[in-house]
């Protein structure tokens, strides 16, 4: 029986078949007593956190060695963007101040490739600016500076979008995906200590179950914030441990779930439609959750985000992201392709891997980051 909970690690390759019905299937099929969940139903002897079988090797867990936090504010985003911004190279370019002609476009299009803002995004700016310079309705390089200023402001308003949990969903249920290594857990480990400042009270979902050490992570992160973590052992069906955590939360009145999920490959189609499951098994108990597919992106990846969000919105339909790392990378512009490629809102910014660096995404401070408005002495 245990064996159906097993499932192919992601080493099995990418379009591996599943080796047993589906958790559904059994959702269904299984007789529980009231209160049962599924795993005490048909894994009873899966180990668990507590369980001294399983190994849990010193737990993924960095914060306390980390660069302090970003300062509040504006100037945090100005210090921990400052990659980017040194790509883009327009403070140097502005305080030139360059004569009003295409050259001066040339470079700011090359500047905003260069900090992957993508073509799309590029081009649509450059043919505004070109359009508007033609007309003659910039005074001088500093008029124009401004007008980029507000299309790139223009270009990522609509995406920030910050979550607002809905009270009438209890629980809120927050499912996070991403490819490995792009920091879900540590994002979520964030958003504990968040959502507890703002007075809701949380349970997570240890759902990346490939690893021993990834459920003892969350754990941490759980301890840590005084947070409830859901478990099973290492193998178990991470379905399953969605299911579990749903129906535990439920019953007992918390109001945000999030789950967490192992790492895959946006190419690995039997892993992606894993995603697929968890996601049919919580809308078993709740069939509004999860309430945000929250995906956590790495801002280093640059326009390989793209494909990306691509494959993981058409397997479990994204509500939601987070780019993480915008402190350690010149590729932060992919932020502006992927508010223009797909309008899904950017709920929160990784620039830190503090506790604290984790932003309510804003254009404002993001664009003032990159292209302070005091450029050229203007
Ligand atoms: N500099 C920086 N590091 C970050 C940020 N977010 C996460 N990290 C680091 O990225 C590394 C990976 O983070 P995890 O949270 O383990 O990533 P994950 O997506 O859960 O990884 P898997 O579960 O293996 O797929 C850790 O060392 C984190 O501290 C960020 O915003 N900035
Ligand atoms: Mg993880």
């Amino acid at each position: 029986m245990i064996g159906f909970f097993r499932r192919k690690k992601p080493q099995d390759g990418p379009d591996a078949a599943p080796p047993r019905p589906s958790t559904e299937d059994l959702a269904a099929a299984l007789p529980r007593a009231p209160g049962e969940s599924l795993s005490d139903a048909v894994e009873a002897d899966q180990p668990t956190l507590a369980s001294p079988d399983v190994a849990t090797p010193a737990p993924e867990v960095s914060e306390p060695d980390a660069l302090p936090a970003a300062a509040a504010g504006k100037s945090g985003w100005r210090d921990r963007l400052r990659r980017t911004s040194a790509a883009l190279g327009l403070a140097g370019l502005f305080t030139r101040n360059p004569r009003l002609d295409d050259d001066l476009l040339d470079e700011i299009e090359t500047a905003l490739l260069t900090a992957d803002v993508g073509v799309p995004a590029t081009t649509a700016i450059i043919e505004d600016l070109r359009k508007r310079m033609k007309e003659r309705e910039f005074a001088d390089a500093q008029a124009l500076l401004k007008a980029l200023r507000a299309d790139l402001i223009a270009l990522i308003t609509p995406v920030a979008k910050p979550l607002a949990i809905d009270a009438s969903r209890k629980p809120f249920v927050v499912l996070t995906v991403g490819v490995n290594g792009v920091g879900k857990t540590t994002t979520i480990g964030k958003l504990a200590r968040r959502f507890k400042q703002d007075g809701h009270s949380l349970m997570l979902a240890a759902g990346d179950t490939f690893r021993a050490a990834a459920v003892a992570q969350l754990q941490t992160w759980g301890e840590r914030n005084g947070v409830p973590v859901v478990a099973q052992g290492q193998d178990a069906d991470a379905a399953s441990v969605a299911f579990d955590a749903l129906q535990s939360a439920k019953s007992r009145g918390f109001d945000v779930l999030i789950a967490d999920t192992a790492g895959r490959l946006h190419t690995q189609t039997g892993l992606m439609n894993e995603l697929g499951k968890i996601r049919r098994v919580l809308g078993k108990i709740d069939d509004t959750a999860p309430h945000e597919v929250l995906m956590v992106i790495d801002g280093t990846t640059g326009q390989n985000a793209l494909s990306q969000l691509r494959q993981f919105h058409a397997a479990v339909g994204v509500t939601g992201l987070v780019v993480t790392k915008l402190d350690g990378t010149a590729k932060g512009g992919v932020v502006f392709a992927l508010a223009r490629e797909f309008g899904i809102p950017i709920r929160y910014a990784g620039i830190g891997e503090r506790v604290e660096d984790l932003r309510v995404f804003d254009a404002e401070s993001f664009v003032d980051a990159l292209l302070p408005e005091a450029l050229g002495g203007g």
